[in-house]
């Protein structure tokens, strides 16, 4: 069957040096996918290539564009996606801005991703829909399409509890949207329980995992996304990263290397991290001289206030805890605002003792899957409200709100022997190597196909 994948975004961003993938963990899944298909990508936005595949993608694959004009952009965006789906999903309830021209925007905007769609779809094509910045796209092409479409989803944010969701004024109508799709994906359990409950709350009759919508049934199913393994794999042999990364720990120039890397965003947990750590040299002084804490930010959304507001809270912290800790012998923190390459990337995961990603809440967080299947003999400190929590149960599960418990977390991490840490590590990423990103989009469409 062909395939027509929709994201917002495709899956390369225009650099200096040419094309790059660009970062994100919905490129990192699924370009393998479209590399391994004949399929059409379609992305807003315009493409400088005129439409044609970069080079460096294999295969032939085509790149389809639906240009939305600049104010419509910003409320679709920058406006419904990012100021009121973004926040609410991840429980910043505060954040949420119920503005009704950003959800005309949006509505418009999803119109014209359909109109896009529906020019390019030939019978028997799968559409497979990315993420909340689409959540209506299935039904308007559910509605208009001229054959049986099949149509895939996945949600890789939290879908939040129904309670919450139902703050919106136009949930209803957002949950129509969705169930245009015959088959919707989630990455834990937990998403895809809160999913039925709204659904329910609507009046949708919803029985095993199924939701009924007129004659039709839209099924529901947990799917967690993983990463590359074979690229990581790759990653976490090649020689010339573990020279690097031994030089990357002699620069710390400490016993024990703490790293984190986020795109900086409120959801992340950045700046409670930088607290707990800072709470963490107070409480355990034993530990000043000893450790640093890596700290990789990288640039996101900087078009909207709150990430702006955000980068001057860090850059504050940052300050402060230097201020505070700093000796001439010791940095006790290194803050790094900028995109790496994934070797580089890598480098950091196999120099790092502790990766400590502590998001405040997060669809998965394929951040922690990366470190663990990296290290060779690191400990993973994880957020128990990230999904990635229930899949990987051999982490250091803390809460990212409890700045004594990270902090005495960290400490027990750090202190773990060689042994249990290998041990631990073992296990995750056997269990890393199931969640596979190839094999996620390989079941998902088996399924979607089986729908
Ligand atoms: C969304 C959901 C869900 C980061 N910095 C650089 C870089 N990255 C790569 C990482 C990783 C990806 O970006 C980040 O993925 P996450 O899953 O951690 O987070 P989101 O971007 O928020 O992704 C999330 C995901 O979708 C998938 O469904 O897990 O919950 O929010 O792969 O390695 N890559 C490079 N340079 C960087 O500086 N090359």
């Amino acid at each position: 069957m062909g395939l027509i994948i929709v994201a917002n975004r495709a899956p390369f961003r225009l650099t200096p040096e040419g094309l790059v993938p660009a970062v994100g963990g919905l490129a990192t899944a699924l370009l393998p996918v479209l590399e391994a298909k004949e399929g059409v990508w379609v992305a807003a936005g315009e493409w400088k290539e005129g439409g044609k595949a970069p080079a460096t993608l294999k295969g032939p694959v085509r790149l389809e564009q639906v240009p939305i004009p600049e104010r419509e952009w910003q409320g679709y965006y920058g406006g419904f996606s990012n100021r009121v789906l973004w926040p609410l999903c991840h429980y910043f309830l505060e954040r949420t801005e119920l503005k009704r021209e950003f959800y005309q925007d949006y509505l418009r905007a999803n119109r014209r991703f359909a109109e896009k769609v529906l020019q390019v779809w030939r019978e028997g094509d799968a559409v497979f829909v990315q993420d909340y910045h689409l959540l209506l796209l299935p039904r308007f092409l559910r509605e208009r399409a001229p054959g049986r479409m099949r149509i895939g989803f996945f949600y890789h944010i939290p879908w939040p509890s129904s309670g919450v969701f139902r703050i919106l004024p136009w949930g209803r109508a957002l949950v129509e949207g969705l169930l245009g799709a015959d088959l919707i994906g989630f990455h834990t359990q937990e998403y895809a329980e809160n999913f039925l409950r709204t659904a329910a709350h609507y009046g949708f009759p919803v029985e095993e995992g199924r939701v009924r919508v007129g004659d039709r049934w839209a099924r529901v199913e947990v799917h967690p996304l993983g990463i590359d393994t074979g690229r990581f794999g790759e990653l976490a042999q090649d020689p010339h990263i573990g020279l690097q990364a031994r030089g990357l720990k002699h620069l710390a120039g400490a016993d024990r290397l703490i790293l984190g890397v986020d795109r900086l965003d409120y959801t992340k947990g950045i700046l409670e991290r930088l607290l707990a750590y800072e709470r963490f040299l107070q409480s355990y002084p034993q530990w000043r001289g000893r450790v640093s804490l890596f700290q990789i930010a990288t640039p996101s959304r900087t078009g909207v206030g709150a990430y702006r507001e955000l980068k001057r809270l860090v850059d504050e912290v940052v300050g402060r805890i230097l201020g505070n800790f700093l000796r001439e012998d010791w940095v006790p923190l290194r803050y790094f605002y900028q995109t790496y390459t994934q070797e580089e990337l890598a480098t950091f995961y196999r120099a790092a003792d502790v990766a400590l990603i502590t998001p405040l809440r997060d669809g998965m967080n394929l951040v922690a899957l990366e470190y663990a299947y990296t290290s060779d003999s690191g400990a993973l400190v994880l957020s128990n409200l990230a999904g990635a929590a229930e899949h990987l149960k051999e982490a250091f599960l803390v809460n990212p709100y409890d700045l004594d418990g990270v902090a005495r977390t960290l400490d027990r991490a750090l202190r773990t022997p060689e042994g249990e840490r290998r041990e631990r590590l073992a296990r995750l990423k056997r269990r890393i190597q199931a969640l596979d990103a190839k094999s996620w989009a390989e079941r998902f469409l088996a399924s979607l196909e089986a729908a």
